[in-house]
Parts: C-alpha cells; sequence; structure tokens
C-alpha cells in the first residue's frame, strides 16, 4: 500500500514483544523458504525428475485454465480433475468465484483429510493452496504464485486466514502503467492484462495485526527493463539507509539520487525516470498499515528519526511522467478511520454495512470485491454514507500523467536493537 503524502496521522510505537517474534518468526519461515525456492523451481523445470511427475502434469493442466482462473484450488495434487474443474469455473478477478470458491474448497479440504491418512506425505498445489504453517520449506511456492489474479486466493490459503488473526491486510493492488497504486478490479471491470502493460502487485498478509506490506513490477516487454530496475534499486537504497536513529529525510534523499541516475528509452524516447513525490513510504503498526511516519522518496523530507522496533514500508515508485500522482478512476479500496471512535448511525444499512467491516476488516483495507464476496449487496450509497460522516476513508486510484509508466517495489522491514530484518525478502525480489 501507498501512502499518499498529504495524508498525516498520529505517530504509533510498536514495541510489544509479541510483535517482534511473530514476525521474526515469519521471516525465519521466509528465509527456509527462499533456500528451497531454487529446488522447486528445477524440479518443475526438470524433465527426468521422477519426484515431480505428479507436480508437472498437474501443472500443465492448471496452464490450460490459468488465464481464467482464479487460486481457489484444491488442496491436493492428485485431485487434478476437482482442480481443473474448478478453475474453470472461475472468473479473472475472482469476482464472483471468491465466495463460492471459498466454500466449496472448505468442503473438499474436510473430505481430504478423511482420505489423506493412507496417501503419504501432503503435496503442494500449484498454485500452491496448503498452509505455510502445514508444510516443510521445499515446494511451498512456485513461480505461478506471482501470478496477479491468484495472488488473494493463494495468500488466503497460505496465512490459513481465519477472520481477523490471520489474513490478507489489504486488497490485492494491481495497478497498471501511468496508475502507479491502490487500483484493484470492482464487480465488471472489462481490463486484461496486456504485453505491454505494467502492472504492479502490492499485497500484504497480516497474522494477529501484524502486516507485511510488500510489492513488485511486472513487465513482459523487455523494454521496461531499466524502469524496472531503477525502481528496484532505489528501494533496495532506501533499506539500505533506513535504521535507527536515521533521518527520514535522508532516506528520501537517497532513495531519488538513485533513482533519477536511471534514464529508460521507450519507443525512441528517453525518459529520466522521476521518483514520485507525492508517494511515500510508512511505518506499520497493529491492524494499521499507515502508523503515522512517512518515508519520502524525493529530497526534501521531515528530519523526523527512524526509531528502534519500529517497523517500516519502504517502497519506491518511478514514473516516465510528472513525478507526481493524482486521484483517478474508480475506487475500490476502502478503510476505516483508525482515530474515529464510535459513530452513531441513523441508516439501517450503513449499520449494517459499518457491522460487517468491523466484523471483517476492522481497521484494516478492504475493497469492494472483498464486500462481494461476503455476500454484501446494494452497499455503495451505504459505502458513501460512511465516507461521508468520516468513519471510512475512499482510496482511490492514485495515477501520474496518461501515457506515462510507473513501477513499484516495496519491502516491510523491521528496526531490531541489532538487526535490520527485511522480513519480505524472498530470493525474487
Ligand atoms: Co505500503
Amino acid at each position: 500500500m501507498a501512502d499518499v503524502e498529504e495524508k498525516t496521522c498520529e505517530i504509533e510505537k510498536q514495541t510489544t514483544d509479541n510483535s517482534q517474534t511473530n514476525c521474526v518468526a515469519e521471516s525465519k519461515e521466509n528465509e527456509k523458504q527462499d533456500v528451497n525456492e531454487n529446488e522447486v523451481v528445477d524440479g518443475e523445470n526438470s524433465t527426468d525428475a521422477p519426484k515431480k511427475k505428479k507436480k508437472k502434469k498437474k501443472k500443465k493442466k492448471t496452464d490450460e485454465n490459468a488465464d481464467e482462473a482464479n487460486v481457489d484450488g484444491e488442496t491436493k495434487t492428485d485431485d487434478v480433475e476437482k482442480i481443473t474443474d474448478k478453475l474453470e469455473q472461475q472468473n479473472l478477478d475472482g469476482e464472483t468465484a471468491d465466495g463460492g470458491g471459498d466454500q466449496a474448497s472448505g468442503e473438499g479440504t474436510k473430505k481430504k483429510k478423511k482420505k489423506k491418512k493412507n496417501k503419504g506425505p501432503k503435496q503442494q498445489t500449484d498454485p500452491p493452496s496448503l498452509p505455510i504453517s502445514d508444510r516443510t520449506a521445499k515446494d511451498r511456492f512456485s513461480s505461478e504464485e506471482k501470478r496477479a489474479e491468484t495472488l488473494e486466493g493463494t495468500a488466503r490459503k497460505l496465512i490459513n486466514e481465519k477472520g481477523l488473526e490471520a489474513g490478507l491486510a489489504f486488497p490485492t493492488g494491481c495497478s497498471l502503467n501511468h496508475c502507479a497504486a491502490h487500483y484493484t478490479p470492482n464487480a465488471g471491470d472489462p481490463t486484461v492484462l496486456q504485453y505491454d502493460d505494467v502492472c504492479k502487485i502490492d499485497f500484504g498478509t497480516h497474522i494477529n495485526g501484524h502486516i507485511i506490506d510488500c510489492a513488485f513490477t511486472v513487465a513482459f516487454n523487455p523494454k521496461y527493463d531499466k524502469l524496472l530496475q531503477a525502481v528496484k534499486d532505489a528501494t533496495n537504497t532506501g533499506i539500505r539507509e533506513a535504521g535507527i536513529d536515521v533521518r527520514l529525510c535522508d532516506v528520501g534523499e537517497a532513495i531519488q539520487e538513485v533513482m533519477e541516475s536511471y534514464e529508460v528509452e521507450l519507443d525512441g524516447k528517453t525518459y529520466q525516470v522521476k521518483s514520485i513525490r507525492n508517494l511515500n513510504g510508512h511505518s506499520i503498526g497493529p491492524y494499521r498499515i499507515h502508523a503515522g511516519k512517512t518515508v519520502p522518496i524525493v529530497k526534501g523530507g521531515e528530519a523526523t528519526r527512524m526509531e528502534e522496533l519500529e517497523f517500516y514500508a519502504i517502497e519506491t515508485f518511478g514514473s516516465t511522467g510528472k513525478g507526481m500522482v493524482h486521484d483517478d478512476m474508480e475506487t475500490s479500496h476502502y478503510m476505516k478511520n483508525f482515530e474515529v471512535g464510535h459513530v452513531p448511525l441513523r441508516v439501517q444499512k450503513s449499520k449494517q454495512l459499518l457491522n460487517c467491516i468491523n466484523q471483517n476488516f476492522s481497521t484494516l483495507a478492504f475493497c469492494r470485491r472483498w464486500l462481494d464476496r461476503l455476500g454484501q449487496t446494494k452497499y455503495l450509497m451505504a459505502l458513501k454514507n460512511l465516507c461521508d460522516v468520516g468513519i471510512i476513508d475512499p482510496y482511490p486510484p492514485l495515477c501520474d500523467i496518461k501515457g506515462c509508466y510507473t513501477a513499484q517495489f516495496e519491502h516491510t522491514i523491521l528496526l531490531r536493537p541489532t538487526c535490520k530484518e527485511v522480513l519480505s525478502r524472498g530470493e525474487d525480489y
């Protein structure tokens, strides 16, 4: 999730032991998984590894449907037919499929648990659907997991989604081209990802409110490689600069320096990559994606210092346009205002919608699709009402000028007393 410069909130410091141990544990998991990701990928690609035969076969089947599929697949590798059937029923943005798919897989899981006993060790599906906690490090992930349309379903399973205790921390951003952040499809959106698109996958998970916020950019056409490289380098620079007692303005200046040292040539025209000056990284608190401190990505920011035990999302955005974003297009992202206490509501539909939001998202961000999958209907007026009274804030897509291209990379870090831990680091980005 991106932080827009205009937004200012109170600073909240995160110091509980719990939060530390949780995130550290999670990051250790990540390390293990990283080490083994190679193996899995190698296995998939190799033709003579007999162990992987089953997986290969399944992968092929999945691929036939992958373009239209969401990940609400099944939990067992040998239930290929079931998976295939399920994937066929699902559409690209998981619009209608999410709810139904989840129910179905819930039943399916039960059935399988009975069968499982005499069938040897569980195997991860492709895309993965077994919770990380149930897996040995090997074969947890596959390259398919990166697919935008499969991320949410996959993430829900991997995190062992359970109400507000574990799940997705905010809607999966898949902003395209001149849109830098906060776009995810609403129901009926006909957008289809194209070869020449530059797509920012911004996704977040949490366990007991401890949020991991990370993002990467996908481009199929290699002409954007320099743009992506610039932003990745800028983000890694931010991560390198960050630390206890470091001034936020110094991080921003270092980021801009690196970002704007890159040029990209697109269709015969050369652009200097610009840092998008009104987008920021941010501190993270429990159930609070933007906890108050902002990490600028240009010079001239605040001199506030980073502090021990703070969590930060270090994210940078590069653009071939103006280097400045504005609200544009239909809103999909919403979030309760963290500061707002109880507000009495008169309209029944608004009350009902707020109850649903409180129960399912609390102060975490959500999108219209997630209300749809919870069975909410005709909620737009009520949602507008909740926004008008200030309980909910809308987060519309943030776009630079039409025709330009933007890229983003992001990681969540924890400033531990003796080390700076990159909680979301993998070998892919
Ligand atoms: Co973020």
